[in-house]
């Protein structure tokens, strides 16, 4: 067993890139060289243009904005606006996530297929679930999720799976979240022109909106898609552009919302479409994923994932795509130009994410069957296009094992320990593993990549070096694409692990790193040290347990860091969230909150110290546990 390094990555994506030189195709690398170095002022945060007075940018010499503001106000303006970005980006996805659930049909194509999560959250909102229809039930459900977007008054329904002891620090703090949609009203009304430019209100709303994400928007993503599309189970895959096949017709999924790609995933599955696509010269269809979109498809069918974020080229410059199909979110409007280099169809899908140099196929649940069909057959039809000149797809991949949800994880422990019969089913095999110390924690390793940072450089090595101390990683997003595109999602990479890990590894069949799916998906990580601080009777706070987005480039990535922090987990950055203008702004987010919820920020980009810090905290928390 052998990883793949991130040295023969770059060879890949450089013997890539030489193609795309040849066809005259322009690639993030080059952009990232013609926007080097980045404007200063926008890099600490100190640029301020929410009105036409400024812009407005902070120097020595010029400390306050016309209207008087300082760099205090304006880095913490610009934080909320950041966060509120990421916060409507999730919730909208989960939104229309409710929204599919409502169109649900027992004649499809949109079905229940986890009847039982359906009730549970009917019971957990007291809605009346005794000799209903499930269909009626998941309408009337549905319904119920869409009012918690604008509800009128009380907090996120969710919120009371939060401990007893979290959701009083939230109120204490005055960080309850309420309707999502008004968080994101709110912070956007905060930051308008001579409103807050308080540091403490600005980071108070700010966790407040990513609460709204976390435990409101985000989870309702999750726990609908698991309704509608089965709560995952684990399951083999593979990792890394060459699960492409060169002789097949090559259908890439890139985006967050599993609506659409689960029916892609459908229909090119359907013998008749094969036979079509056969017909045309093919010897089948390959469906592969980017991004988040393509972890929901893996985690519940084991759809290979072709690459993470900064791969989304590659699969294009591969010259045997045959359509790359996205949804919503972390798209490069660079695809557009870059699919007519090549015979590559660029299909756009949501009114949300139009881009020039695309085919726009409106995907809407009511013909979502015939949408998807259409797109599976325009892809093929596109096969007889390929110039074979140009094709080239790299024959590197891993084996990964997937699926690993809550209710996943739980199980698959169950086997571990000796603990007695009674406690199984609950967190408590896995609390054994960390009390006795065969495991000494877990990091909840996520979040994107960054041209800042080496492609999955500092996502691979930390959690290489995470397992060899005997601590697991839990992974979701581009982070655990990262990890399976190495190996380390391969149940052999147990060998890497520290003694007490690979033990746990081995009596339990799991991987070191366990993909819990999407970055809407980190709500499950939510649900997870949840249920550890109600088996354990401690505080989230006091579990040996951190978070970590290395290379995070997205205002998701802030509203989840929000919503971590907020939850009592001390969250890891790589990358600086432009803040580093303001000394108040820096002070409160890395050690001020603390007081609030019992967490707070650090950020460091060098390697070797994130990883020591993340170990140095784990025991600190295990030391004052005294275990
Ligand atoms: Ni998360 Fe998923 Fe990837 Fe980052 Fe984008 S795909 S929602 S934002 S880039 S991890
Ligand atoms: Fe300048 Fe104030 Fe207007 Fe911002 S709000 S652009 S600091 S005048």
């Amino acid at each position: 067993f052998k990883l793949t390094t991130i040295e023969e990555n770059e060879a890949i994506t450089n013997r890539l890139l030489e193609t795309g030189a040849k066809v005259g195709a322009d690639s993030w690398q080059l952009r990232v060289k013609n926007q080097t170095p980045h404007c200063k002022f926008g890099e600490q945060g100190v640029c301020c243009r929410i009105c036409s007075m400024g812009p407005c940018r902070i120097t020595p010499k010029a400390p306050r904005g016309i209207c008087g503001c300082d760099a205090h106000g304006i880095v913490g303006r610009n934080f909320l606006r950041f966060t509120a970005g990421g916060c409507a980006a999730h919730s909208d996805h989960g939104r229309e996530i409710a929204h599919t659930l409502y169109q649900a049909r027992p004649e499809g194509p949109y079905k229940v297929k986890d009847p039982e999560k359906l009730i549970r959250i009917a019971k957990e909102w007291n809605i009346e679930t005794e000799g209903k229809d499930i269909y009626d039930l998941a309408h009337e459900v549905a319904y119920v999720a869409l009012g918690e977007y604008g509800k009128i008054e009380g907090y996120q329904n969710f919120t009371s799976r939060a401990p007893e002891h979290t959701r009083e620090l939230w109120k204490k703090a005055e960080i309850m979240p309420r309707a999502v949609d008004r968080e994101i009203a709110t912070a956007m009304h905060m930051t308008h022109m001579g409103n807050t430019s308080k540091p403490e209100a600005l980071v108070r709303q700010s966790f407040r909106t990513g609460l709204s994400d976390g435990w409101g928007g985000s989870m309702t993503g999750t726990e609908f898609s698991d309704v509608l599309f089965g709560t995952p189970t684990p399951i083999e895959t593979e990792a890394n552009l060459g699960v492409m096949v060169a002789e097949n017709v090559n259908i890439v999924v890139h985006g967050h919302d599993p609506s659409l790609s689960e029916l892609i995933c459908e229909y090119a599955d359907d013998p008749e479409m094969i036979a079509y696509a056969k017909s045309k010269g093919a010897k089948g269809i390959t469906v592969s994923g980017v991004c988040c979109t393509s972890n929901e498809v893996a985690m519940r069918r084991g759809i290979p994932m072709a690459g993470n974020f900064l791969q989304q080229e590659n699969v294009v410059l591969t010259g045997a795509c045959e359509a790359i199909v996205v949804d919503v979110q972390c798209i490069f409007p660079a695809l557009g130009p870059l699919s007519k280099c090549f015979h590559t169809k660029f299909v756009t899908t949501s009114p949300i994410c139009q881009m020039p140099d695309s085919d726009f196929v409106r995907f809407d649940a009511a013909t979502a069957g015939e949408n998807a069909k259409a797109i599976v057959k325009m892809a093929i039809d596109n096969f007889e296009n390929r110039n074979p000149d140009l094709v080239y797809i790299p024959d590197t991949k891993q084996k990964a094992t997937v699926g690993y949800s809550v209710e996943a994880i739980v199980k698959t422990l169950d086997g571990v320990t000796n603990s007695q019969v009674d406690e199984t089913g609950t967190t408590k095999p896995l609390l054994q593993c960390i009390t006795s110390g065969v495991i000494r924690g877990a990091v909840a390793m996520v979040g994107c990549n960054n041209p800042k940072i080496r492609p999955d450089y500092l996502h691979v090595e930390l959690m290489k070096k995470m397992i060899a101390n005997d601590i697991v990683i839990i992974a979701s997003g581009c982070s655990a694409q990262a990890a399976a595109k190495a190996g380390l999602m391969d149940k052999a990479a147990k060998d890497l692990c520290g003694a007490g890990l690979k033990r746990v590894c081995e009596l339990a069949d799991i991987p070191p790193v366990l993909h819990m799916g999407s970055c809407v998906d980190i709500s499950r990580m939510l649900m997870l040290a949840a249920e550890l601080a109600k088996d354990s009777g401690l505080n989230i706070s006091q579990l040996p347990v951190v978070g970590c987005a290395p290379e995070w480039m997205s205002e998701k990535a802030v509203s989840i860091g929000n919503y971590v922090v907020s939850t009592g987990l001390d969250t890891f950055l790589g990358v600086d969230p432009y803040v580093s203008g303001s000394d108040q702004m820096c002070e409160l987010l890395t050690n001020g909150v603390r007081d609030w919820v019992e967490a707070a920020y650090t950020v460091e980009k060098d390697l070797d110290k994130l990883g020591d810090l993340m170990i140095e905290r784990i025991e600190e928390k295990r030391a004052a546990l005294g275990i």
